[in-house]
């Protein structure tokens, strides 16, 4: 463990501390924000008088819109010399949404990214290459502190460019790449199609810091065997702090949330009630130290439940299962909620597609229309159209039995659908569109 006081403490004690912790946050963002002390006011709350982590549901919830509203840096609680860095989420309505950090939130942000390499089996000694993108967006920066804090060797390259990601992992003898999962495919199977001179086999790649988009355990299990590493998830969002939130550790069996900086409820996103443990809902966060942008109870939209076990790492903190769906993304079919991801799954568990799939929604007159189209491998594309209209069958008969829906499947050659270096477009849902 890279804190090894704070990565196994006792629940209890991690409560306390949570407890010190939300008491100068919830003052330090009412005497400092306008917005909070407004909404405080109004739902009648007087951050004087909490005293337990029960109170904190009388406190009113954050939500995107309320950080569009503030657009660019009216949610700061410190005056703008003490804002060494901001980051900015491109948001694909509205403003974008801007955070701000203080040299102590830059050294916060370091220390669990740190904590996130380590967990997946990183030491100074690790050659980590990241390939998320460098700028506003805070994967890029977010893993290069961390890394750095860990003492290990970063190699700066950010996304895209392929090839020369390929060339640096050979040559500089990488150990550990950080991208999305969806861009660690495109270099799979740029390598694939390169071979011999590029070859994942025979590099010294051992793990991947894969994270900020959805993937699922199959698309996981893929990649590990193209690549031959150990794959890692690593979640975040801008708003709380970027990558870093939580991770994987070697059981690789739900993601330990750093419950010293981040206070997580899971809540209906129907009612805005808490749930107990275990439930399903949507993940609402509160920072415990940040300075120039608390958050108090933000609303993420990311969908999953918060447990504890006694995981084999030693570490004690809070897991979250996997977040497979965001509440917007949902798709509503026909009637039937489904989410991205189960269709992910679904392709994924069937042997001769790729991991390169686009849901295409429309509607058809008064009817919702969906078409799943996804990549199959050369062989499989150049068979006998029969072995291409019986693979059409089964995935539609699998998401039929599954989902409850019927599709149409379109199956393509290689290449057909248009490669992100970061967050792939998994959903084209041409019914917002008009
Ligand atoms: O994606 C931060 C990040 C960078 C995380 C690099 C991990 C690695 P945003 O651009 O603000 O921040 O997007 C945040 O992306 O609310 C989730 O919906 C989704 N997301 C991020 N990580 C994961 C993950 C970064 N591991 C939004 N699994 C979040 C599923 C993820 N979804």
């Amino acid at each position: 463990m890279f804190n090894k006081e704070y990565e196994s403490m006792h629940p209890s004690k991690i409560k306390a501390i949570q407890t010190e912790r939300l008491k100068w946050t919830l003052k330090h963002a009412y005497n400092n924000v306008p917005h909070y002390k407004k909404a405080f006011d109004k739902a009648g709350f007087n951050p004087d008088r909490f005293s337990s982590l029960d109170d904190l549901k009388y406190v009113p919830f954050l939500m995107k819109q309320d950080m569009r509203d503030n657009y660019p840096f009216g949610l700061f609680a410190v005056p703008m010399e003490k804002v060494v860095r901001v980051h900015s989420s491109s948001g694909t309505t509205g403003n974008a949404t801007v955070v701000g950090y203080t040299k102590s939130d830059i050294e916060v942000w370091a220390e669990v990214v740190a904590r996130v390499l380590v967990a997946a089996g990183g030491t100074e000694k690790d050659i980590i290459q990241v390939a998320y993108g460098y700028g506003l967006f805070t994967g890029g920066l977010g893993l290069h502190y961390g890394a750095e804090k860990l003492g290990a060797t970063v190699v700066p390259i950010s996304g895209g460019n392929t090839e020369r990601q390929l060339m640096l992992i050979k040559d500089f003898g990488t150990t550990i790449l950080a991208c999305t999962p969806s861009y660690a495919v495109n270099m799979a199977d740029y390598a694939e199609k390169n071979k011999p001179d590029y070859d994942f086999k025979s590099t010294r790649l051992k793990a991947g810091i894969f994270g900020a988009e959805p993937s699922t355990e199959n698309m996981r299990k893929m990649i590990e065997t193209k690549i031959g590493i150990d794959a890692y998830d690593i979640y975040g969002l801008s708003e709380v702090i970027g990558p870093g939130v939580s991770c994987e550790c070697s059981e690789k069996n739900g993601l330990h949330i750093f419950e010293d900086h981040f206070y997580v409820e899971v809540i209906d996103p129907e009612t805005g009630e808490v749930l107990p443990e275990g439930e399903q809902g949507e993940i609402v966060y509160t920072s415990l130290t940040k300075e120039a942008c608390p958050v108090i109870r933000y609303r993420s939209r990311d969908i999953t439940r918060i447990y504890r076990d006694s995981c084999k790492c030693g570490r004690t903190l809070v897991k979250m299962e996997k977040v497979t769906g965001r509440s917007d993304d949902m798709l509503i079919i026909r009637g039937v909620n489904v989410f991205p991801m189960q269709i992910e799954s679904i392709l994924m568990g069937i042997e001769g597609t790729e991991p390169h799939y686009q849901i295409i929604v429309d509607r058809k007159g008064a009817l919702d229309d969906v078409e799943i189209m996804v990549e199959v491998n050369e062989k499989v594309f150049s068979d006998k159209l029969g072995v291409l209209t019986a693979l059409e069958d089964r995935i539609k008969d699998r998401i039929r039995s599954a989902l409850g829906i019927s599709v149409r499947v379109k199956l393509v050659e290689p290449s057909t659908i248009q490669r992100s270096d970061g967050k792939a477009k998994r959903v084209i849902d041409k019914r917002t569109l008009t």
